[in-house]
């Protein structure tokens, strides 16, 4: 039987600078927002003092042992690599007039290594970390001037990896902004909800323009956007509730409506006015959000529920996105709610509203593994999920959906960008580092690791 998956599908992983590099003030680099959350993104900004130390500090050193980690990554067949770059290794308080050579020489050097066994970079330019600097100086996104800053680093960055990168992404996750303002703008907590917003609306003018930008610089470039990807379902078919979770689903839309259809949609002009919302939209912004994405890209990890019925409300998963239990579905150790079919909805709901090719950047299920006495770690748990869900990208793209690629969510265990652990682990390759930072970093491959292998040397025939 011939693979339902195009010959030139994209298999491989994602990972985040932060999350795996350590190094945090190695070789020039500048503090960022995810240096000074030591619980995680979902926790406050809290300022460092001398010797205070952080898991991401060293996280797992991938800074030095990528080598080691990319032959791993080939092992298993990668054709691509998503990571992210460091903005402050590149401008280490975000508002320098020249960069920090040190800091692109070491992305230099990751792309060679990558580059040796063809696996294709998909690199996101800010992945929940802006320069700390920038939030001192200028109130981070909800000044202007972060769109300059931000500007200046993606053109650098295009004009000195332009033969090495062919895709991008733009900002994680941009519509978690909303939920959890930390993630990346820099807001203080309390913040209005016009100041919210318009620091929304500087991240997606800048997007545009480093859209454009890529455009002009990268030859072949092509630059996504990324958002999460988390769908919604009505718990009940009682109209209300039906309304209820559109409205809940285009409070994650509209970040891609704009970047990918070029204009705010309808619906948010009745949203601002109700809310009392006032954003500084200009005639200039607006022609430059018409630079739209070459194509969609987002992470899928749960589905959830929405009700406007008050009992059932308080019911809600005290996970990131606080949605209300599917009582058809399973979770995760940590509240998520694991939907396979879900994923399928999505890249057919997706491609419906914006008829671009789709790039599936993060997918996976956290858990605690065990060593067994042999040493060897039976993740039988991983691969069933991870199963399930390309089952469904496979139905997806039978359906008709343009789908690019799949970088399953921490092909190597990493820290946990939500809760700032290690032991919820992604990896088909597993790290030897506990919560408290101790271990011996070594790495180590599980079950899942020969599965991913075969499926990609299958192209996902043997799912
Ligand atoms: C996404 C982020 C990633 C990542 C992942 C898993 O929201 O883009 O950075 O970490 O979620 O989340 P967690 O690490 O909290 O399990």
């Amino acid at each position: 039987m011939s693979s339902k998956f195009p010959k030139h599908f994209l298999w491989g992983g994602a990972v985040a600078a932060n999350q795996v590099e350590g190094a945090y003030l190695t070789d020039g680099k500048g503090l960022s927002t995810s240096d000074l959350q030591p619980q995680g993104i979902l926790s406050r900004l809290s300022p460092r003092v001398a010797g205070d130390s952080g898991i991401k500090d060293v996280a797992i050193d991938f800074y030095h042992r990528y080598p080691q980690d990319i032959a791993l990554f080939a092992e298993m067949g990668f054709k691509c690599l998503r990571t992210s770059i460091a903005w402050t290794r590149i401008f280490p308080q975000g508002d320098e007039e020249t960069p920090n050579e040190a800091g692109l020489a070491f992305y230099d050097r990751m792309f060679d290594e990558m580059a040796k066994y063809g696996i294709q970079p998909l690199i996101t330019l800010s992945h929940y970390e802006t320069p700390y600097g920038l939030t001192q100086k200028y109130g981070g996104w909800s000044n202007r001037k972060t769109i300059d800053f931000f500007e200046r680093y993606a053109r650098t960055v295009f004009e000195r990896y332009k033969h090495k990168v062919k895709y991008w992404l733009t900002f994680n996750e941009i519509n978690m902004s909303l939920h959890a303002p930390f993630t990346g703008v820099g807001l203080p907590e309390g913040s209005s909800k016009s100041a919210v917003y318009q620091a929304i609306h500087h991240q997606l003018v800048a997007s545009a323009k480093v859209v454009k930008a890529c455009h002009e610089i990268v030859p072949g470039g092509k630059i996504g956007n990324m958002l999460l990807g988390g769908i919604l379902y009505p718990l009940s078919c009682k109209p209300e509730d039906v309304l209820e979770t559109q409205r809940q689903n285009r409070d994650w839309l509209f970040f891609g409506d704009v970047q990918a259809r070029g204009a705010y949609p309808a619906y948010m002009q009745r949203f601002f006015r109700e809310n009392g919302i006032q954003v500084e939209i200009t005639d200039e912004d607006k022609q430059i959000l018409r630079e739209t994405v070459d194509f969609i890209s987002f992470s899928y990890y749960m589905s959830g529920c929405v009700t406007t019925d008050e009992e059932s409300n308080k019911t809600a998963q005290a996970n990131i996105l606080n949605m209300v239990p599917n009582p058809h579905l399973a979770s995760s150790e940590w509240g998520w709610q694991i939907d396979p079919i879900g994923l399928r909805y999505l890249l057919n709901e997706l491609y419906d509203r914006y008829q671009k090719p789709l790039f599936i950047v993060e997918n996976g299920l956290g858990a605690k593994d065990r060593i067994e006495a042999d040493g060897s770690i039976n993740d039988d748990y991983r691969i069933n999920y991870l199963n399930d869900h390309l089952v469904q990208v496979g139905e997806a793209i039978d359906d008709g959906v343009d789908v690019m690629g799949y970088t399953s969510w921490g092909p190597i265990d990493l820290v946990s960008a939500s809760k700032a652990e290690m032991s919820k682990r992604y990896g088909f390759i597993y790290v030897d580092r506990d919560d408290a930072g101790n271990g011996t970093l070594e790495r180590r491959r599980k079950k899942s690791f020969y599965w991913y292998r075969d499926v990609i040397h299958s192209n996902g025939n043997n799912l």
